[in-house]
């Protein structure tokens, strides 16, 4: 056994510490590393599972032209060639980078140099874009650079939380457990989201608001506090500019709370106990995440909720801060080194003194001389064709991107396609010329910023494998081979990481609250010791809290407020169009799967995308609940099944963004988002696309049990998706077809199997289904219906880590499962894998608390994430049987 290594998970935002141990064989043991300020030893579902994810399964390990193994002199010389040519041809422009949160700030901060200083465009920007940007745009109107002010202590100290349009329980899971200690000493919690999320659930005022109208809510909460002798005239009067224009713009609408009712579907009751809690509450913490940001109006969203902290005096003080919530492990470390096309570097812009500064200090007399191409811009110049090389590093645009049909064509159309990736393939790879091999989370070592600026570093537990390179490598050496020799000589990541410091530090004087200037002396072993630290960073330690002295990094030290008005969507729903699309996350994937698809136990909380319908709306459409819905809107359609909720809006559709081809090729949330961006952040509106629902109508279902994962047999009309088991993978099946359908489709996937095979048929039912078993084991499992229930999947798939089958259960792979067994269901925790069936079976032996809960079966008790879905599982059962 090697020593213990400390580290940081590389999902989510919260930046949890990690202490590992790391084993024989990429074997790897870890617990939360408890004496990390932001997770304090927990972790979540998906931190927990890391073990099984660090596995070589589908890892690209050598550099690729095409389908063709090659050397990195050969890629590197081909990537450097071919951007240098483009340039030499069409100018700067015509090349760009699109980078991603998941890199590390170190990967970041070489690719920003490379591309603003050395190429000379600002064409470098990161799926921060999809994420972060309209709270970028917002702080740096409101604070004057992109500044956040409180920390993860304020969360512990504020006596009221506002969660707006963030689904803490299953994105921040961490931070979520933090709260809830928070709660039990008297917090409350008001959560604003068209959907009853699990965040929801357990609040103490849920607001179920009408798609895209927190601006009008925010707006008249505001009008309230002014109304009601709210306003904090002190702190106004010292700190703030802009609040007599921001009051007098409140007047276009009205103000009174049936009229903000109305227009935000709430009850009256709701908006005005919202607006009490909230002026009566000075220790409040607004939380705003996806559903504040990824909107076309998402500043706007952002500005609101910062007026009213403004207005408050909520800001810059323990427990009261508006907050935006980060995503990615490092979007901070992103937006901090300049990844944003929007940003020159290090909280510097693009004005004279400012590039002058920058490009004194990068020794860079090309650089940029203004902002690049914004994330959807640039897919669209790509598909235009004015870009023409593009280099794509730790982010799957074929799927995350809005209108994403139009991006794979725009990756089909780009004469040279470069991608940085640890997986052999993704769906985005797949359009890559070049194809090179990164160092995963595990291997790759440097620093990551977390939500409440603190840098914390991430450490390699592994040796590199096979031929794969760390980021910020690939692109020196690529920068070099250009002739940049001397600005990207770095021998180590300690190397780039003091440069960056320096820069941050570089002519400062006080005036950009961005300064890590102390760290820049680090030895590298001071480096490799670094504890975690937030910025700014004094020669005395970190900051926690900002703007505790009332001082904005303004020309004269005040905060912003600015008017915003309310308006509708990007796109409004029409009769054609009647539903309100959103998406967003579930609790145990992360983003396209590439990674928490390798954990067979985070594959079973959620196995498929399923279309969140209200019960009424989906009746009214003529779907049925489990079966499969088409979902159309004006950019794209998918194939779902339907799941009837009333946690869901009447008029609202939910689709997780998760799936991609490898998982469920129909499922894939993006191609059916329309690409409406905010006009100064160039965000998304992955919130809202008008859709419309129809039955798909399928005529069979069927599965498919196998130890590799499958295609789809070709020549059919057939929906298909995959769900990871331990032993095998679940491929489901849906076709229109008839008879002959059903036999091609059996042939098909029996073909050129040897065993013997089993086969049971019931022609009444339209039924077939054969297993396979090879020595004693079981290769394949088939089972198709035309009607009437197919067995469960779990029982099967455990027969595939058989290492004999017994006798009777030769039988019960044909007839389901074997009489004794009970099947688990989807599973709700994760870590001990409990299934809904036994957490339903628990409860009605009497475990009716959590509590209860945990002692019955184990659920809930290791990494709580699954705590807030076992209290609304309790919750349901009570009133079930009080029913
Ligand atoms: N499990 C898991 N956790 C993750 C990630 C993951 O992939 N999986 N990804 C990480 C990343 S990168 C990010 S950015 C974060 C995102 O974290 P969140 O922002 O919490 O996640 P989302 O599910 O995208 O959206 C949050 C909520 O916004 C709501 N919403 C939609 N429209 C509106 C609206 O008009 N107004 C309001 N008020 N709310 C609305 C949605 O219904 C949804 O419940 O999660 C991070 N954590
Ligand atoms: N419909 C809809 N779409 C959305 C969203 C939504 O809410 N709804 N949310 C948006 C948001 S907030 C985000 S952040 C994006 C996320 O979307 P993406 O960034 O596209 O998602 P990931 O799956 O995280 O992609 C990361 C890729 O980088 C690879 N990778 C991981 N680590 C490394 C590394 O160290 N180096 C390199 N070179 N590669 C690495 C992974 O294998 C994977 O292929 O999705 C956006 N898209
Ligand atoms: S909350 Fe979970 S996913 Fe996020 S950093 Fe912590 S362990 Fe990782
Ligand atoms: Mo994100």
């Amino acid at each position: 056994m090697e020593a213990q290594r400390l580290t940081t998970c590389p999902y989510c935002g919260v930046g949890c510490g990690i202490a590992a141990q790391p084993g024989e064989a990429r074997a790897l043991t870890l617990k939360g590393d408890a004496a990390h300020p932001a997770n304090l030893g927990r972790l979540c579902s998906k931190g927990t599972a890391l073990a099984s994810t660090v596995s070589l399964q589908g890892r690209l390990l050598h550099p690729m032209i095409s389908e063709a193994r090659t050397s990195w002199a050969a890629a590197t010389r081909l990537v450097a060639d071919t951007f240098a040519q483009t340039i030499a041809e069409h100018g700067p422009d015509s090349v760009a980078f699109y980078v991603s949160g998941q890199l590390l700030t170190e990967d970041y901060y070489a690719a920003n140099k490379l591309m603003k200083g050395f190429i000379g465009s600002g064409n470098i920007d990161t799926n921060s874009r999809l994420c972060m940007a309209s709270a970028v745009a917002a702080h740096k109107q409101a604070f004057g650079a992109d500044l956040v002010p409180g920390c993860y202590e304020d969360l512990d100290l504020a006596d009221l939380v506002v969660f707006s349009g963030h689904n803490a329980a299953w994105t921040h899971p961490v931070l979520f457990r933090r709260l809830e200690q928070a709660r039990g000493r008297g917090q409350s919690w008001i959560v604003i989201d068209p959907r009853r999320t699990d965040t929801a659930e357990g609040a103490d005022l849920f607001l179920p608001i009408a798609p895209q109208t927190d601006v009008r809510l925010w707006n008249g909460l505001l009008a309230f506090l002014d109304a009601h002798g709210h306003v904090d005239r002190a702190f106004v009067d010292a700190h703030v500019a802009g609040f007599g224009e921001t009051l007098a713009a409140l007047g276009a609408d009205d103000q009174s709370l049936s009229a903000i009712a109305a227009d935000c579907g709430l009850p009256e009751k709701a908006v005005a106990d919202f607006y009490r809690a909230f002026a009566a509450t000075p220790r409040t913490v607004t939380l705003f995440s996806m559903g504040s940001n990824q909107s076309a109006q998402g500043v706007a969203k952002a500005l609101a909720v910062i007026n009213a902290h403004l207005a408050t005096g909520k800001i810059g003080k323990p427990g009261a801060a508006p907050f935006s919530i980060t995503g990615q492990p490092n979007a901070m470390g992103g937006r901090e080194t300049g990844g944003m096309a929007t940003t020159l570097a290090a909280h510097m812009d693009f004005s004279p003194e400012e590039r002058d500064r920058v490009a004194r200090f990068w020794n860079a007399p090309r650089i940029s001389k203004r902002p690049g191409l914004k994330a959807v811009e640039m897919f669209e110049k790509v598909r235009s064709g004015q870009v023409k090389a593009l280099w794509v590093m730790a982010t799957n645009p074929a799927v995350s991107l809005p209108d994403a049909g139009k991006v794979r064509e725009a990756l089909a159309a780009c004469p040279f396609v470069v991608v940085s990736d640890c997986m052999t393939r993704t769906d985005t790879s797949a359009f890559a010329h070049v194809r090179l091999p990164a160092l995963a989370w595990g291997e790759k070592d440097g620093t990551v910023t977390n939500s409440e600026r603190r840098i914390s570093r991430q450490r390699a537990l592994f040796p590199a494998p096979g031929e794969a390179r760390a980021d910020w490598r690939i692109v020196a050496d690529v920068a070099q081979a250009m002739g940049f020799s001397d600005a990207f000589a770095w021998r180590s990541q300690a190397d780039v990481f003091r440069e960056y410091a320096e820069l941050t530090g570089f002519e400062n004087a006080g005036r950009r609250y961005l300064d890590l200037g102390a760290l820049a002396g680090l030895s590298d072993a001071e480096y490799e010791a670094m504890t975690p630290v937030q910025w700014p960073v004094k020669p005395d330690g970190g900051t926690d809290r900002l703007f505790t002295d009332g001082r904005f990094q303004t020309s004269d030290g005040r905060a912003r407020m600015i008017p915003v008005a309310a308006k509708g969507p990007a796109s409004a729903v029409s009769p054609d169009f009647p539903f309100a699309l959103n998406t967003g996350r579930v609790r145990d994937h992360w983003h396209t799967m590439t990674r928490t698809g390798l954990a067979a136990e985070l594959c079973r909380h959620t196995p498929e995308p399923m279309l969140e319908v209200h019960p009424a709306d989906g009746a009214a459409a003529g779907l049925t609940d489990g079966e499969l819905a088409l979902v159309e809107t004006p950019a794209g359609r998918a194939v779902v099944t339907a799941k009837f909720t009333d946690r869901q809006r009447r008029g609202g559709l939910f689709l997780p963004m998760h799936w991609t081809d490898a998982f469920a090729p129909s499922g894939k949330a993006n191609p059916l988002i329309e690409a409406k961006v905010d006009p100064t952040s160039g965000q998304p509106e992955f919130k809202h696309t008008p859709a419309r629902v129809a039955p798909y109508g399928e005529t069979w279902r069927g599965f498919f049990v196998a130890r590799d994962p499958w295609a789809a047999p070709a020549g059919f009309d057939l929906v298909w998706r995959r769900t990871p088991y331990d032993g095998c993978h679940v491929h489901e099946f849906a076709g229109r077809g008839e008879e002959a359908e059903r036999q091609g489709v059996l042939n098909a996937l029996l073909a050129g199997a040897a065993g013997e095979v089993l086969a049971m048929d019931d022609p009444a039912r339209g039924a077939m289904r054969r297993a396979l078993v090879l020595e004693g084991r079981p290769e394949r499992v088939l089972v198709i219906t035309k009607m009437g229930a197919l067995p469960a999947r779990g029982w099967i798939a455990d027969r595939f880590l058989d290492d004999a089958l017994a006798l009777t259960d030769r039988v019960a792979l044909l007839a389901g499962r074997a009489a004794d067994a009970v099947d688990p269901g989807r599973i709700v925790c994760a870590c001990f894998r409990v299934g809904e069936r036994a957490i339903a079976a628990a409860a009605a032996d009497g475990a009716r608390t959590l509590d209860a809960m945990g002692e019955a079966t184990g659920a809930g008790t290791n990494c709580g994430s699954c705590r807030p879905e076992i209290a609304r599982l309790l919750k349901e059962t009570v009133h079930a049987h009080a029913a």
